[in-house]
C-alpha cells in the first residue's frame, strides 16, 4: 500500500501517546499549512514564491489590503486557488480518514484554506479560517457560486454588485461563530489533542491545545521544528507530518 511505504520507525512514537489513542473515546485535531506541505502548497511561513515573493501572507489577507488593492488581493488568491487545485491530499490527510474510522469521536479542526481534508475523504471538518475555493459578497457577506465573467476583476456581486472576495477570515476579521465555538468545545470535551503542522502563532486557533490541556487531555505537538518540551501528557514528535501520521495509525491500531 503506497502510504504504507511512509510509514517511519514507529518506536519514533512515545509509547504513552500510542496507549492514550487506542483508549481514547474522543480525539480532537487541529491542523495547520504544515500538513499541506507535502502537497506541495507552501506554508504561510515559507517565503511566497515568484511574483508573490515581495509580500507577506499577513499584508495580504486583510481587509485593508483588499480595500486598497482589491484587484492585487483578488489575483493572489486566484494563484493560490489554482495552486489548491492542483495538489493531492497527501499521506498525513489520508491517515486521519483512517483514524476517524479507528476512534468512537474524531473531531477535524484546520487553519487551512485549501480543502485538502476534505477532497482526502475526511467529513464534518471545522474550518476555522473559511475555505479558498468559495466567494462571498465583501458587501453582503453572501455565498456566490455563479457570476458574469468580465475583465472586471474582482468580479461584481450578481446581487448587489459589491465586489467579490474569497470566503477567508482575514487577520483582523472574526471567526465563524459556529466553527469557533464547535472547535472549543472539542478541545474542552476530547481526551486527546493532536496539533499538526501548525506553528501556533495565529489566534484564537492556538489556544485550542492549551484548553485541552488544561482540560487534562492527551496533547501532542507533530511539526517539523516542535519545540521538545515534553512533559507528562503532553508529547511533541518532529518530522513530517506524511510520514508521522502514518506510524501513529500503524502503532496505535496495528493492521
Ligand atoms: C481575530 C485565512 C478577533 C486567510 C488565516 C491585531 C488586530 C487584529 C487582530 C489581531 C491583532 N493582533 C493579533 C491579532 C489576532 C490575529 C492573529 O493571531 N495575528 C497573528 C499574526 C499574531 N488573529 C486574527 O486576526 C483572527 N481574528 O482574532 O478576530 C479580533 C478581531 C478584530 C480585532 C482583534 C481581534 C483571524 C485569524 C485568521 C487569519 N486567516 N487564513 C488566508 O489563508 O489567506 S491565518 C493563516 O495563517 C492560516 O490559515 C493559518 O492559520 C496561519 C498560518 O499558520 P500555520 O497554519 O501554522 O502555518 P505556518 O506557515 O505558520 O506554520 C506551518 C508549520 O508547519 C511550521 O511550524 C512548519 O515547521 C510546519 N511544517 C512544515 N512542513 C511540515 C510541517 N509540519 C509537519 N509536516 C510537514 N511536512
Amino acid at each position: 500500500m503506497r502510504d504504507k511505504q511512509q510509514v517511519t520507525d514507529i518506536s519514533a512514537i512515545p509509547a504513552g501517546l500510542l496507549t492514550a489513542l487506542r483508549q481514547a473515546r474522543h480525539l480532537a485535531v487541529l491542523t495547520g499549512a504544515g500538513i499541506s506541505a507535502e502537497s506541495g502548497l507552501a506554508t504561510f511561513r515559507e517565503a511566497q514564491t515568484g511574483l508573490w515573493a515581495q509580500f507577506r501572507p499577513e499584508e495580504l489577507a486583510t481587509p485593508e489590503a483588499f480595500a486598497r488593492n482589491p484587484r492585487l488581493v483578488w489575483d493572489w488568491y486566484a494563484w493560490r486557488r489554482e495552486q489548491a487545485a492542483k495538489a493531492e491530499p497527501n499521506a498525513g490527510h489520508r491517515a486521519l480518514v483512517t483514524i476517524a474510522q479507528k476512534v468512537p469521536q474524531l473531531t477535524l479542526i484546520t487553519q487551512n484554506v485549501d480543502g485538502l481534508h476534505e477532497r482526502a475523504g475526511s467529513r464534518e471538518v471545522i474550518e476555522l479560517h473559511g475555505n479558498i475555493a468559495r466567494m462571498k459578497c465583501s458587501v453582503d457577506g453572501g455565498l456566490v457560486t455563479t457570476w458574469t465573467e468580465t475583465d472586471q476583476l474582482p468580479p461584481p456581486c450578481p446581487r448587489c454588485g459589491g465586489l467579490l472576495r474569497p470566503d477567508v477570515v482575514w487577520f483582523g476579521e472574526m471567526l465563524p461563530a459556529q466553527a469557533l465555538q464547535a472547535a472549543i468545545h472539542a478541545a474542552e470535551t476530547c481526551d486527546v489533542f493532536l496539533s499538526i503542522g501548525t506553528s501556533g502563532v495565529v489566534e484564537p486557533a492556538a489556544s485550542l491545545p492549551r484548553i485541552a490541556q488544561r482540560r487534562g487531555a492527551t496533547v501532542a505537538y507533530i511539526n517539523l521544528d516542535v519545540t521538545p518540551a515534553v512533559t507528562d501528557r503532553r508529547y511533541a514528535i518532529n518530522g513530517k507530518a506524511g510520514e508521522i501520521l502514518p506510524a501513529l495509525l500503524q502503532g496505535a491500531w496495528p493492521q
